[in-house]
């Protein structure tokens, strides 16, 4: 009993302090900016290289009184790095900023407070005749928004939907056939001396070589045969897995 009681004491003074800390490291992130240059729920920012494809952005007024962005939306493959080539081609001055709908809502309101200039890699203002880019990668699926957030202009018709979704699985790759002759069989060693072509996908030229192989496969081979057959490295050796 006195031993718990010490126990549990001891636990209070150790973490009393570390408590207070994290309480007091917490509060310097929290103006909503200081995750920017991090990941966000959209994504994070690209890398030029790593650029998969690049999206021409227009941003300009129309004479009807909207302001609108050309095209309206986008539709992207998660894991893709979009270069977005933003041009303003209004008599005013744009900005195009992707964020999730939640940030955007946040981001306008403050600017309807007090219209502040950012420089975030998730957004380019620009003034009216000029070009900028975003470079982001997409690392999440979901629904997503670009818009202005200059105030009056999302009203206007500045705001679109990002579609984020999964990329469709790429197909296998089909297996690739080698052609060759049966040279020897030791079914016993499990073994077959084949004269090949070219094995592409082990980057072989064509030569006379020995290979492993199971019993099913090797009860088929017959000396002097021309085979088709797919070879590859198991166990880090030289395998014939399947034959035609
Ligand atoms: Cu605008």
């Amino acid at each position: 009993m006195n031993k718990l009681l010490l126990s549990t004491a001891l636990s209070l003074l150790i973490t009393a302090p570390a408590f207070a800390a994290g309480t007091h490291g917490g509060g310097h992130g929290d103006d909503g900016h200081g995750d920017m240059h991090k990941e966000m729920a959209i994504g994070m920012p690209g890398k030029a290289e790593a650029v998969d494809r690049t999206i021409d952005v227009i941003m300009r007024e129309t004479d009807d009184g909207e302001m609108i962005f050309e095209p309206a939306e986008f539709d992207i493959k998660k894991g893709e790095t979009i270069r977005f080539n933003v041009v303003n081609k209004g008599e005013i001055e744009h900005e195009f900023v992707i964020d999730t709908m939640e940030g955007n809502a946040e981001h306008k309101e403050a600017m309807a407070k007090m219209d502040m200039e950012h420089d975030d890699p998730n957004s380019v203002r620009l003034d009216s005749g000029m070009e900028g880019e975003v470079i982001w990668t997409f690392a999440n699926e979901g629904s997503f928004e670009f818009a202005c957030l200059i105030p009056g202009h999302y009203e206007s018709g500045m705001h679109g939907p990002i579609t984020v979704e999964q990329s469709e699985e790429a197909p296998a790759a089909p297996a690739v056939y080698s052609t060759g002759k049966i040279k020897k069989v030791d079914a016993k060693g499990k073994k077959v001396t084949i004269i090949h072509g070219p094995l592409e996908n082990l980057d072989m030229p064509s030569m006379t070589m020995v290979f492993k192989a199971d019993e099913a496969l090797i009860t088929k081979m017959k000396e002097g045969q021309d085979i088709e057959f797919v070879a590859d490295r198991v166990k880090g050796k030289l395998t014939v897995i399947a034959m035609k």
